[in-house]
């Protein structure tokens, strides 16, 4: 399996539950390496952008709002696999359909307030990770002691 890039945001619900330091163990126990982080509050421009893919959908306006209703924890991980790591740690989008032991299953609610995100693919991987982060600010993966 080839090393890989991911983009993470732990979303306003989740971090407002104070379950930040709980999503990123996990993401740490499943052998992905924080390669970049950053707590920031998005702007309406900043969600709307992110989420340009479904600006025609009809829940694009409520998504944007949760997302600006709070401020949220945005992270490049790298490891093996990376993106399908990431999005089985997750779990579905649906919070509802969840399991216990997800990150959605755990700290979502429902199909909107999901606990976080996670690119669904090495090219959207590569945009997501730079529409919040520039090359300086994504260091390299920590060798192993
Ligand atoms: P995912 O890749 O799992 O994040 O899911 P999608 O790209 O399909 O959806 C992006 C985000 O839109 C989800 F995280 C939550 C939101 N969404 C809704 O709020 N309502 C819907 O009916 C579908 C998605």
């Amino acid at each position: 399996m080839a090393v890989e890039r991911t983009l993470s945001i732990v979303k306003p619900d989740a971090v407002a539950k104070g379950a930040t330091g709980e999503i990123l163990r996990r993401f740490e126990e499943a052998g992905l390496q924080i390669v970049a982080i950053k707590k920031l509050q998005l702007s309406e421009e900043l969600a709307q952008g992110f989420y340009a893919v479904h600006k025609e959908r009809p829940f694009f306006g409520d998504l944007v709002k949760f997302m600006t209703s709070g401020p949220v924890v945005v992270s490049a991980l790298e490891g093996e696999g990376a993106i399908a790591k990431n999005r089985e740690l997750m779990g579905p989008t649906n919070s509802t359909e969840a399991p216990a032991g997800t990150i959605r299953g755990d700290f979502g609610t429902d199909i909107e307030r999901n606990a976080a995100h996670g690119s669904d693919a090495p090219e959207t991987a590569k945009i997501e990770i730079s529409y919040f982060f520039n090359a300086s600010e994504i260091t390299g993966p920590c060798e192993a002691l």
